[in-house]
């Protein structure tokens, strides 16, 4: 782990560029994405910097300038260079003194970019995460959480620069989303679910802000396919469970045969 006081030594982010450069290196995926890194920008800016840190990566934990603040910088798996960075506050006088996560931001294409950050209470409960999901500079996605669990995502389809769909959560399970679809800044589709499972979706079709149409039907065809679907996995588990169980009692008639005899010894 390099954390902000032993940085990577910044010719070896040179020596990343060169190799990058040279065989395409840094086209590898990121956490399981099938999205290629663009140029390495971020380590072209690191050039002359000698901490070995982005010269601005946009961070969005507040650490600038702030004594009460410590910072770590990591690299995350499919990283050559810190992407991760985690802002703890430092809490407390002498022996009491602690430090505590508040903000962990990644760059998670690995541009250079922080492109998520999220931020956490003293308990070390999550607050507030916000990303730019499609790494075009702009926050697209807001989400809240309340005693750490998530409570609400938000999210910006547009590129409006405020969200057009709301999903509301219940105990950790969708409860209700909400969507504009004509872009008029009203919502025109709700959803309902219950235990995260869709029970109705209501649409204002004049956009009047009121629900015109319940789509019970759509749901009901919905949940008939399903259930189909369902009792098609069940009908196939079950002939496959009379197999299993046909060459179990096949093999079984010796076991049967020593129990049998075991308990006559006695
Ligand atoms: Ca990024
Ligand atoms: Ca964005
Ligand atoms: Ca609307």
């Amino acid at each position: 782990m390099s954390t902000f006081k032993r940085p990577l030594p910044w010719d070896r982010a040179l020596a990343v560029v060169a190799v990058a450069s040279a065989g395409g290196m840094l086209g590898f995926a990121c956490g399981g994405s099938s999205q290629s890194a663009p140029p390495p920008k971020a380590t072209v800016q690191r050039e002359g910097h000698p901490n070995g840190l982005a010269i601005e990566d946009q961070s969005r934990c507040d650490y600038k300038g702030r004594a009460d603040r410590e910072v770590s910088e990591t690299v995350g798996p499919g990283s050559l260079v810190p992407n991760i960075r985690r802002v703890y506050a430092l809490l407390g006088e002498g022996e009491e003194r602690r430090r505590v996560l508040i903000c962990r931001e990644v760059d998670t294409n690995l541009d250079g970019i922080k492109d998520v950050v999220r931020t956490y209470n003293e308990r070390g409960e999550a607050l507030k995460e916000t990303a730019d999901s499609d790494f075009d500079g702009k926050v697209d996605t807001w989400v809240t959480f309340a005693r750490g669990k998530i409570v609400k995502v938000e999210v910006d389809h547009t590129g409006a620069g405020k969200p057009d769909e709301t999903s509301v959560y219940m105990n950790g399970k969708l409860s209700r989303v909400q969507r504009d679809t004509n872009r008029d800044g009203k919502p025109d589709i709700w959803e309902i679910y219950d235990d995260g499972k869709l029970q109705r979706q209501g649409v204002d079709i004049d956009h009047d802000g009121r629900v015109d149409r319940w789509d019970r039907d759509e749901i009901a065809l919905r949940e008939i396919n399903e259930k189909e679907k369902r009792d098609e996995e069940a009908a196939e588990k079950k002939a496959a469970d009379q197999e299993k169980r046909q060459k179990e009692e096949a093999l079984d008639g010796g076991v049967t045969d020593a129990r049998v005899s075991a308990r006559r010894r006695q």
